[in-house]
């Protein structure tokens, strides 16, 4: 299944060679992996790992605590420069970057199956979600819209008739101005390498900030390759580089972007753990922040449900990603009439997984993206023995040749004797391809599992059913960010805002009003009259 993944010579196999050289990188030198208008890097050497082959694709300079400290000095003197820049002019740029990451759009993909693992359909699927990010964040880049408020103080009657509706009885008008922000930094996990930083960036761009990249420190090459592209435009443009800056590096480089007072917004993806410590330190230095964290999303199957849909969605959202995705498919919720007809159906789809090299296009299951990754799925899986969970099918590593030289495990159903959701099994985010299934009676008792855990990230309710639907996205219903009907837990459209409540984190990121978090409000009162009269009716005459 690995096909050229056999090393050739010393160097590398052909397979990675020539996805590196296609996107210019070559991986016989030490690659720079800091960006601020120029290239350097004179850190630690970080390696990029591949986990499919186990083969070491590059070795990457990080920055030095010095180097970190200029390229944020370089970002903040680029947000000077280019908040100034017409917001439809930081479109045109955004545009650009469409173009250029769209042509590139195979090799990126590519990439992104070689280093992180996920299958090529994915890998360029979340090139795609950067592109259609900037065709999003082009159109709000003329559509970044204040607001106009009524004012309660009165002016000149002679005024009136020249004005809107709106301000008809308002000469005092209050505007509702948003400006651009400063320095966003984007701690990215290596989940998603390439989208979450794009759904950043475009927003980040449109609304006139500059923005610093940390990527995690697993995926260099991703953030490097698309680095380059970006820069690319930036630098054809006459654009301070500094504005899509890049510095990789491992947890002191976090740290060190995370308590700078220099960056004005933190968004964070990755544990709930490390999230945590983000959110503090910076509110403790009272920056802003998203935190986009765990994730532990249930899928609800009704009895009148179509489960020639709902059987493939929840496979795809437990399988797909090699269940690495913060909206990946870890509970299943299958109502009693159902669920020995469902279970029989999701295990034939389980039993039809090859797994295999990622970038071979019939493969559906690729890696694991670390050893690390493996563990944390055996120590689940050792979990789920000790509590008497019956492995309904998986529950180990493939270790045949060649599968064996890279994180390969077997997708997991399990159902756990019991289905408290305060039970550790239910309660806590396991990043790895394991579905733990439970059997309700009502929508009640399945919203009540829904909802009983710390995350909120994603849920997804399977029915016909109206009355379902209005319970599922009511008051009483779902409390996750993302509440889908007949739609699975994974896989979201960036026209949404994309976030979480309660432990997943706080903010939005991606569409709907997340542009308004990546930007300075102001309510700005102007007075055209001739009088200045106090609000409130306060009179303060002497
Ligand atoms: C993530 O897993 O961190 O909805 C992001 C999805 C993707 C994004 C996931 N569009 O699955």
């Amino acid at each position: 299944a690995l096909r050229g993944a056999r090393p050739v010579g010393r160097g590398l196999s052909t397979r990675a060679s020539d996805i590196l050289t296609s996107l210019g990188i070559s991986s016989t030198t030490e690659v720079s992996g800091v960006y601020d208008g120029k290239w350097g890097g004179s850190g630690e050497l970080m390696q990029s790992v591949c986990p499919t082959t186990g083969e070491v694709l590059a070795r990457v300079k990080t920055a030095t605590p010095q180097e970190l400290h200029e390229a944020l000095e370089k970002t903040r003197e680029a947000y000077v420069f280019f908040r100034n820049i017409p917001a439809p002019r930081r479109g045109e740029l955004l545009r650009q970057i469409r173009e250029a990451l769209g042509a590139k759009r195979e090799e990126l993909g590519a990439l992104v199956s070689l280093e992180m693992g996920k299958i090529r359909t994915e890998g360029v699927g979340e090139v795609q979600e950067f592109v259609d990010i900037c065709d999003y964040a082009v159109g709000l880049s003329r559509m970044m819209n204040g607001r106009v408020v009524a004012s309660e103080r009165p002016g000149h009657s002679i005024l009136e008739g020249l004005f809107s509706h709106q301000q008809l009885n308002s000469i005092t008008d209050a505007f509702l101005v948003p400006n651009p922000l400063g320095v966003v930094a984007v701690l990215s996990a290596f989940n998603f390498p390439v989208a979450v930083y794009g759904w950043n960036l475009a927003l980040s761009m449109a609304a006139g900030n500059a923005t610093i990249w940390k990527p995690s420190p697993t995926t260099p090459l991703c953030s490097i390759a698309v680095t380059r592209i970006v820069s690319g435009v930036l630098e054809r443009n006459g654009i301070p580089g500094a504005v899509a800056g890049l510095v990789t590096g491992g947890k002191d480089v976090g740290s060190a972007v995370v308590e700078s007072k220099d960056v004005d917004l933190v968004s964070f993806t990755g544990s709930e753990h490390v999230g945590r410590i983000v959110g503090k330190t910076v509110m403790s230095r009272f920056g802003k922040v998203i935190l986009e964290l765990g994730g532990n999303n249930a899928s609800v199957i009704m009895p009148d449900a179509d489960l020639s849909l709902a059987v493939p969605a929840v496979f795809f959202g437990a399988v797909g990603t090699a269940g690495q995705r913060c909206t990946s498919t870890r509970r299943l919720y299958l109502h009693r009439q159902i669920a020995d007809e469902f279970m029989e159906r999701l295990k034939k789809l389980y039993a039809s997984v090859v797994p295999g090299d990622p970038l071979d296009s019939a493969t559906l299951l690729g890696p694991m993206h670390t050893k690390d990754a493996v563990g944390i799925y055996h120590n689940a899986i050792k979990h789920l023995k000790e509590i008497d969970a019956e492995i309904v099918t998986g529950g180990k590593s493939y270790e045949q040749s060649p599968l064996d030289a890279g994180n390969f495990v077997q997708p997991t159903i399990a159902i756990p004797k019991s289905a408290n959701p305060t039970d550790q099994i239910w309660s806590t985010e396991t990043f790895a391809p394991i579905l733990n299934a439970a059997v309700f009676d009502d929508l009640e008792e399945a919203i009540g599992w829904n909802n009983a855990v710390p995350q909120g990230l994603s849920s997804s309710i399977w029915t016909r059913d109206l009355r379902n639907v209005g319970k599922w996205i009511g008051p009483s219903g779902s409390d996750a960010g993302i509440v889908n009907v007949n739609v699975g837990t994974s896989g979201a459209e960036i026209g949404a805002a994309f976030g979480g409540n309660k432990s997943t984190g706080w903010g939005r990121e991606s569409g709907g009003d997340a542009w308004k978090e990546y930007v300075r409000w102001s309510a700005c009162t102007i007075n055209f009259s001739d009088a200045a009269p106090l609000a409130q009716g306060v009179s303060f005459a002497a």
